[in-house]
């Protein structure tokens, strides 16, 4: 077995637009109602994949779901012909490209079964995330169908929400070493929803055959999410044996802090102090939205949106950071500006999982040559602008369609997701 990460990225979906419909997610709000460039955004996406590949990290994709869902739609006795404006945004919307919520993800070395266990997140809290699940875990049983290696679980039931790796962080001295997994939850957000659910953490933990002694459910804390923070990951990310976080993203951090040192005495906390980076920049540039990796050589990199280079108390503090002698010494940056005025950075843009490539359906995973043909499917098949007035255009849904069915077939696909 050659346990390695693989980051699988959501694809940006055909028909990515900014409808503003996710309460607490001040990019989407504050974007709501400007004209989206679908074929940029995915592109966009593809130039990340390249970049992490350059690195040389394990790629995977996935795909992106049936949009307008009209399945969704029937449930609720309409279609897209005849759905008012609000359900018709929450049935057209590309969401899905947010992989880092497409489940929970607990490593083999992790679990009593020896088994990669996967959680497809509810995603309960905002209407138009609400039917991703179904998609979801259609792709993930397919792509992680091995029963030997992976066990595939479907959504913790309603009204415990659960938005998946988003609210999940694990930090593991190697690849093949038993993990410490962190289920942060939220319990009040100001005026803002708080969208993890204490009972879905420990609902996950508990279905992943997680060792109670190696696990810690911790509260985010109400100001960074009033703040914008509607997930953890805006606010902290870990990896390896490092945890880098902002000094308010935690209700009790010392305790937290605390509690870490004594499952994982080496375990190295990068704060960012808040008089150094206020919450409002650290959400403004997506400091924390990065991915943190571990690369080949063993050095740790942090990858970053532009928005962090044009952010200056954050470009004076990442700067600082490499020059000193911490765990980070390397930074990189990626410009997936569509997904970010959508509240995506790079980190919501994948979902990591620690596994043996060679046990995964090679259809989802992703090297240059793959990506080149993912790009020219793009290219040609996915909208160059949608603005508001366009979403209920049927012209539109069939675009949408025929590019998504474009894709699929070029991935060898067809009709099985
Ligand atoms: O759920 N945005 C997503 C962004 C998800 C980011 N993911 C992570 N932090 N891991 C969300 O809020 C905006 C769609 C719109 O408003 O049209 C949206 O759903």
């Amino acid at each position: 077995m050659q346990l390695t990460e693989i980051n699988f990225d959501g694809i940006v979906g055909p028909t990515h637009n900014y409808a503003g419909l996710s309460l607490g997610n001040l990019a989407a709000t504050s974007n709501a109602g400007q004209t989206s460039q679908p074929r940029a955004a995915a592109l966009q996406g593809i130039a990340k994949m390249r970049a992490n590949i350059a690195l040389g990290l394990r790629q995977g994709v996935f795909l992106p779901h049936r949009r307008p869902d009209g399945a969704w739609l029937e449930t609720l006795g309409t279609r897209a012909e005849d759905a008012d404006a609000a359900l018709l945004a929450n049935a057209l919307s590309a969401s899905p490209m947010w992989a880092a919520n497409a489940a929970t993800v607990s490593p083999a070395p992790d679990t009593a079964d020896a088994r990669c266990h996967l959680t497809v997140a509810n995603l309960v809290t905002m209407p138009h995330r609400s039917h991703e699940w179904q998609g979801t875990l259609a792709q993930l049983r397919l792509a992680f169908h091995s029963e030997t290696h992976f066990v595939v679980h479907g959504p913790i039931p309603a009204p415990f929400g659960d938005e998946g790796a988003a609210n999940h962080m694990r930090l593991a001295a190697g690849h093949r070493s038993p993990g410490i997994e962190i289920f942060v939850y939220g319990e009040k957000g100001g005026p803002f929803p708080a969208r993890q659910h204490v009972e879905a953490s420990r609902a996950v933990a508990r279905r992943h055959q997680l060792d109670p002694g190696r696990v810690l459910f911790v509260a985010q804390s109400e100001e960074a999410i009033a703040a914008g923070a509607f997930h953890n990951d805006v606010v902290a990310v870990a990896d390896g044996r490092v945890l880098f976080a902002h000094e308010q993203a935690f209700a009790d951090k010392d305790r937290f802090y605390a509690d870490l040192r004594r499952v994982m005495p080496d375990v190295e906390i990068v704060e960012v102090p808040a008089n150094r980076v206020s919450l409002a920049d650290a959400i403004r540039s997506y400091l924390f939205n990065a991915q943190l990796v571990t690369l080949p050589t063993g050095e740790s990199a942090l990858i970053l949106p532009t928005e962090a280079r044009e952010t200056p108390a954050v470009w004076t503090w990442l700067n600082e950071m490499v020059a000193g002698n911490g765990p980070i010494r390397r930074i990189e940056l990626v410009d997936v500006r569509e997904s970010m005025s959508n509240g995506g950075g790079p980190a919501c843009l994948r979902l990591r999982v620690v596994a043996d490539p060679a046990t995964i359906d090679p259809r989802f995973l992703v090297d240059d040559a793959k990506l080149d043909a993912i790009a020219a499917v793009i290219a040609q098949h996915w909208p160059d602008t949608i603005a508001p007035s366009d979403l209920a255009s049927p012209e539109l849904w069939k675009q949408a369609a025929e590019a998504r069915a474009a894709l699929l077939e070029t991935l060898g696909l067809g009709e099985l997701i």
